[in-house]
């Protein structure tokens, strides 16, 4: 099939398949990529762009994996470790009180020595800080970890940090779902099946959650195909996800250093083909701390209409990778003028898309 029979069948606002996906991928003009991903997040959000005022807590760094990709993990004792206490991570709480802020995404290390009970107990002590807040936290590799770890059921660990207060899963740990470079890049993570699972399990218990991509290392566009048909997939038996995230590798000061960085075209050609892969997503983010803030502003003419929330700072997963802003923060006036410069609109939402 061509480019223009495909770009068609998009435009009637049907679904394409993988073989289709593919040869839009590699044949389809950069400007038509943008046209069509425009198309489809006007088509499910019209001209706004959503936003939330957040903040990321990073309990620890000390992870007992070695994923290739990684610039942020430390063993215990190696300088650049750090393992806050609870008392410190719940000053670092207090200290936001009152910042406006409506979630909080917490993620961090694999830490052999903490457990679900210890993280129940977190997220307890931070709803008495900020009733109101969203507690957004742990990848499905952390809490594959953890629950795991307690010996309980899915469904239990789950259960039980619902009722400390969690609300929503973050997207991070999916990787590469193909079973091959996941073994190459992160060999100890939970598996696709795992990751793909809990967020199943999770959306059944009443939670939503976002999914990531990891790309631009030794992947190739049939993995991220293959990723995305993954989700798809997941999504229409659930409806749970709000939000996918391409993220980008960074390369910087990790083991596939020597792989460089992909380029924004390509990092736009990904965006433009995730808005037309998942149909059924309501929302792509651009997350802006691993673009930065001009790619990120070009992302809003690819499909994007997300570009996560104004981040106070607090995450070093992004500038240990060797990303521009190594003091990550946008204001509101940033985010809406960005917005703007792409013809749309700056909403304020919360974790739920819930317009504010
Ligand atoms: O799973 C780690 C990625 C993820 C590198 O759900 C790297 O709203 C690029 O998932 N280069 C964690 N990426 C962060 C994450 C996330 C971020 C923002 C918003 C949300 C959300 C989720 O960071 C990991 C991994 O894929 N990562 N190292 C690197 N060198
Ligand atoms: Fe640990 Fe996460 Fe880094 Fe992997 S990506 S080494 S799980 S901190």
């Amino acid at each position: 099939m061509s480019v223009e029979q495909i770009a068609e069948i998009l435009s009637r606002g049907e679904r394409i398949d993988a073989a289709q996906a593919k040869v839009l991928w590699e044949q389809a003009p950069l400007w038509l990529l943008a046209r069509l991903a425009v198309e489809a997040k006007v088509g499910k959000s019209g001209d706004k762009v959503f936003y939330n005022k957040n903040f990321h807590l990073e309990p620890t760094n000390i992870c007992l994996f070695e994923c290739r990709f990684c610039s942020y993990r430390r063993r215990k004792g190696e300088p650049g470790a750090w393992d806050y206490s609870m008392e410190e991570v719940l000053a670092q709480v207090e200290a936001r009180k009152g910042c406006g802020a409506t979630e909080v995404h917490i993620v961090g290390g694999v830490h052999p020595e903490r457990d679900i009970y210890y993280y129940a107990e977190m997220i307890r002590r931070i709803k008495e800080i900020m009733p109101a807040i969203c507690v957004k936290a742990f990848t499905a590799v952390e809490l594959h970890y953890m629950i795991r770890k307690a010996g309980l059921t899915i469904e239990e660990g789950l259960q039980l940090l619902k009722e400390a207060g969690m609300e929503s899963i973050p997207g991070g740990g999916a990787e590469i779902f193909d079973e091959k470079i996941r073994a190459e890049i992160c060999p100890q993570k939970c598996s696709s099946v795992e990751w793909l699972d809990m967020h199943e399990r999770a959306h059944k218990l009443g939670y939503d959650s976002n999914a990531t991509m990891l790309y631009g290392h030794i992947e190739s566009i049939d993995h991220r195909i293959d990723h995305l048909m993954r989700l798809r997939d997941l999504q229409d038996r659930t409806g749970g996800f709000n939000a996918f995230i391409p993220l980008k590798f960074r390369s910087a000061n990790n083991g596939l250093e020597s792989l460089g960085e992909t380029s924004v075209v390509d990092d736009m050609r990904t965006l433009a083909m995730s808005r037309l892969i998942l149909d059924n997503v309501p929302h792509i983010k651009a997350y802006w701390v691993m673009y930065g803030k001009e790619s990120a502003e070009l992302a809003l003419s690819f499909g994007a209409d997300d570009i996560d929330g104004t981040i106070e700072d607090s995450t070093k997963i992004y500038s240990m990778a060797g990303a521009k802003d190594q003091r990550p923060r946008l204001t509101i006036g940033e985010i809406e003028k960005m917005c703007a410069v792409a013809g749309f609109r700056a909403i304020e939402r919360d974790t739920h898309y819930n317009e504010l």
